[in-house]
């Protein structure tokens, strides 16, 4: 039995009886209320989702089981002489809230590197999508393709399937798959953009180290994927690819069906697809400009330009944050260290100086500041990986991490299947006082 598996036990078993007691005695309290906008916009702010892993204030940004993202990247492990935590032991974080000792996130290292190969049959398969396929696509395949092998639907089919235990096969499921799934990431990355050259895993490395050695870029790499992986984890559990995997999961689908939703749902342009999005706009922009660097007077030209042809800013807004992302900031600090003198950084921080503002003018938007998406693709450009259109995957492969912390924890509380109440459009009008009942 692992130090993780058993810490998390004695966590579910504390926790346990807090919900149920909110559930039994507290069941009828009221958290909130819904208007007619929130039934008809995406449920904006609606309080009915629950989860103990990260908490997004409008204000601040995210925090990581209570601790803000400079406050987790300063407690956790890391590897000796780098930068950024192992992302094992941010895992452990995740999932039980305790910061690991050095120990324990090497125990789950090792425990990962047992489970990190990929079966042959989801090479096969990818190498027979057609070629025009998106990454996201061969990358939400790939992870279904793998449903065969769920603990979690085998403990079901079992004949004594036990709610109380269904979060231990829920566990095994995640952890197999975020073992692998780094190198189904650099497998597809390798095989779609480098002649199909593929790097098999190194299994001396851990996650970061073997995704920077499989995708055969060099350190600092490994760093970036360590930042890059556990920036992108967690946003509570409203966002898109948070909310599909937990719906999904909430039928007592497994995890490989419920993070394959959660991709397809990351892989939207308002959603994670962003990422590639403001890389593709910037490279127009520069397109424009000849090489030459912009004038801020010219880069307001482009940005209104993009907001008259009815397109949005890629990378600006968020539906919950009202200031700038910590993510954002976070890989700015990144760009400031390293790469300062880049060219394409230099137009992320010139957009950083202009769109607000236009975005205010605009009278739009509710967040007029950058989001995370605005500055990762950058931080790839910078070292070599140029091929936007992978940039969603690997925000897919930090989001695995949330994720599946998550649906552990849905298990291990026993939330229930998902299913709000819909209203008719004559029914909103009759609550309105529009129409007469
Ligand atoms: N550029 C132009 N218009 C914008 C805008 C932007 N960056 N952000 C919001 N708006 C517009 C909306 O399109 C909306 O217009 P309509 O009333 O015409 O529909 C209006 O402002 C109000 O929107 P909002 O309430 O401020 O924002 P939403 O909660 O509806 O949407 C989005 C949040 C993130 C989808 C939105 O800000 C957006 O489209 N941003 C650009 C795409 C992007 O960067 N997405 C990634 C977000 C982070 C993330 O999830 N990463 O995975």
């Amino acid at each position: 039995m692992s130090t993780l598996k058993d810490r998390l036990r004695e966590k579910i078993e504390a926790h346990r009886p807090r919900t149920t007691r909110l559930l039994k005695e507290y069941g009828d309290v009221k958290v909130g209320e819904v208007t007619i906008a929130q039934a008809i916009n995406g449920m904006r702010g609606v309080k009915a989702l629950t989860t103990d892993i990260s908490y997004l204030d409008p204000n601040e940004g995210i925090r990581f089981r209570g601790k803000t993202i400079p406050e987790t990247m300063a407690a956790l492990p890391k590897p000796p002489g780098k930068d950024y935590p192992y992302v094992e032991g941010f895992w452990f974080f995740l999932l039980t809230g305790d910061v690991p000792t050095e120990a324990e996130a090497l125990e789950v290292v090792e425990e990962f590197k047992k489970r990190r190969k990929m079966p042959q049959y989801v090479i096969d398969l990818l190498r027979n999508m057609p070629c025009g396929t998106h990454p996201m696509a061969m990358f939400s395949a790939a992870i279904v393709a793998m449903q065969q092998e769920s603990e979690f639907a085998k403990y079901y089919d079992s004949g004594h399937f036990n709610k109380m235990d269904a979060w231990e096969y829920m566990y095994e499921d995640a952890t197999n798959i975020l073992a692998r799934i780094p190198s189904i990431a650099a497998y597809i990355y390798r095989m779609k953009f480098k002649s199909d050259l593929i790097i098999h895993p190194n299994y001396d490395l851990d996650m970061g180290g073997n995704f920077a050695y499989q995708m055969g870029i060099p350190e600092p790499y490994d760093d970036v994927a360590r930042m890059y992986f556990i920036l992108h984890s967690d946003h509570e559990s409203g966002n898109a690819s948070a909310h599909t995997t937990h719906l999904i999961a909430s039928t007592l689908s497994d995890a490989y069906y419920a993070l394959s939703g959660g991709l397809n749902a990351l892989a939207g342009p308002l959603h994670g697809l962003a990422n590639q999005e403001v890389l593709k706009w910037l490279l127009g922009v520069m397109d424009k400009m000849g090489g030459v660097e912009p004038t801020e007077e010219d880069m307001k030209k482009f940005v209104w330009d993009t907001l008259n042809s009815g397109n949005v800013i890629p990378g600006f807004g968020h539906a919950v944050l009202r200031k700038t992302d910590p993510r954002y900031q976070s890989q700015r600090e990144f760009c400031l260290k390293h790469l300062p003198n880049d060219r394409l950084f230099k137009y992320v921080d010139m957009l950083y100086r202009v769109v607000p503002d236009i975005l205010v003018e605009q009278g739009k938007a509710k967040n007029p500041w950058p989001n995370v998406d605005a500055q990762s693709g950058v931080i790839q450009w910078f070292y070599g990986l140029r091929e936007y259109d992978f940039y969603t995957v690997l925000f897919g492969v930090g989001r695995a991490i949330g994720v599946l912390a998550n649906i552990t924890w849905d298990r291990a509380l026993g939330y229930a299947i998902e299913r709000p109440k819909s209203l008719t459009t004559e029914m909103l009008e009759e609550i309105a006082g529009i129409k007469k009942k």
